[in-house]
């Protein structure tokens, strides 16, 4: 274990360094802040470079655009509500939750219109799912872009969600026989609106008012969403404000253009919700090189929208040969789990992989078998195993293979 490789005790503090033990510090010999001195907690001020950031380049503006999260920061599988990454198409409306309703009609017995007090008052369920918007790492489809976990994979996120099942609204409004499908309206400015068939809606969808915790925050869609285990990101319709019963999808026009995949034949795929199983090593990564040779803790996430991840593959030298990583408690369906490996670094260069096998039985691809299927002309799923290049000075770079 670790333990040799900090020699600390055998280097005395010096008389500048009385912050260390053996000496005693200056916040030890004065009193601290006083309770409530921030009325809702913020983190330590020394925390301030672990923040949402966006890529002013990727899009015009900030009102459609996207935010990452910093996964090199983060540990254990919750995203903290400050850091949940943000995807918004019309920028982050205000609502006031005494001023919104939620519609329920369409193919249904008894149409609803329910205040925020009215949903709470049904039975809740709290759920840990991820969200990943379908376009994480898209713009790497035709080469290494971006030197950076944060921009690269940062367009997921996981949280407790608290809610009402959506199955149970249902089952107060009554769906008639015809009806197939559930479309849900957003209230921003954009009123997103997505298809979701019945099959999907009966099973674990959630119509979600909190989020580790409390309260949704703005940019989660307070104060009302849907969360949609597993599936692509822009189901998960945010400020939810009407959900209507049908008996097929409607095709809006972001449903049938914004997330669809052209084909090497020229045709699209279409119709891809399910989130395919994928993994990343978030230390070491570009943010978080090596300092010299010795025992590290190789530490990634994996997630699969089909269901839990059974195991985690790490490989030192670019895919060829395999060592089990193992994996953190809980290890949850459809959402982020954490693994890891220690691992004695030699101080040579290395092409650190992970791959993740899902309790499907569905093997992370290659990025050579990826676009062996889809080409190179899509956007979205891009599930990829990614190439970390761990140089001799510790630096990491993202490179592609094959
Ligand atoms: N009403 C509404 N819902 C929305 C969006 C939006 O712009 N408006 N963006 C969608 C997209 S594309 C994604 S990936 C997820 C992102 O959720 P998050 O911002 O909570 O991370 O919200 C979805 N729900
Ligand atoms: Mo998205």
């Amino acid at each position: 274990m670790v333990g040799s490789a900090f020699s600390g005790f055998a280097k005395r503090a010096s008389a500048a360094e009385t912050q260390y033990p053996p000496g005693i510090p200056a916040w030890t010999r004065s009193l601290g802040a006083g309770v409530v001195a921030d009325p809702y907690g913020m983190p330590s001020p020394f925390e301030k470079g672990v923040i949402r950031r966006n890529v002013p380049w990727l899009t015009a503006e900030k009102k459609s655009s996207v935010s990452f999260s910093p996964l090199q920061h983060l540990k254990g599988i919750i995203t903290p509500n400050g850091l949940f990454f943000e995807r918004h198409h019309a920028g982050r409306p205000e609502i006031d939750p005494q001023q919104h309703r939620l519609m329920i009609h369409g193919l249904v017995e008894r149409p609803i219109i329910l205040s925020m007090e009215d949903l709470q008052r049904f039975p809740s369920v709290s759920q840990i799912h991820f969200i990943e918007c379908p376009a994480n790492g898209g713009m790497e489809w035709r080469g290494a872009q971006m030197n950076s976990l944060q921009f690269l994979h940062g367009m997921v996120s996981c949280a407790q969600w608290t809610g009402v099942r959506l199955s149970t609204l249902m089952q107060e409004v009554g769906i008639r026989p015809e009806g197939k499908w559930v479309l849900a309206e957003g209230a921003d400015g954009a009123a997103m609106t997505r298809s979701i068939p019945l099959e999907k809606v009966m099973d674990d969808v959630i119509v979600a008012y909190a989020q580790n915790g409390e309260a949704l925050r703005p940019e989660q869609g307070y104060p009302v969403r849907l969360v949609v285990p597993g599936w692509e990101g822009n189901t998960n319709v945010k400020w939810l404000r009407r959900l209507e019963v049908g008996d097929k999808p409607w095709m809006q026009r972001e449903e049938t253009s914004k997330y669809t995949d052209l084909m090497p034949d020229g045709t699209a795929r279409g119709f891809t919700w399910i989130m395919d199983a994928k993994s990343v090593i978030t230390s070491p990564c570009p943010e978080m090189p090596l300092k010299g040779k010795g025992i590290y803790q190789i530490e990634g996430l994996a997630w699969s929208g089909r269901g839990r991840v059974k195991a985690v593959d790490i490989s030192m030298d670019g895919g060829r040969n395999w060592q089990k990583a193992q994996l953190q408690e809980p290890v949850i369906s459809k959402a982020l789990t954490r693994f890891a490996l220690e691992w004695n670094w030699d101080g040579k260069p290395a092409l650190l992989q992970s791959r993740v096998v899902d309790e499907t039985g569905y093997v992370q691809p290659t990025l050579a078998q990826l676009k062996a299927v889809r080409g190179t002309s899509s956007i979205y799923h891009k599930n990829a195993i990614q190439t970390w290049q761990l140089n001799a000075d510790g630096s990491v770079d993202n490179v592609q293979l094959g």
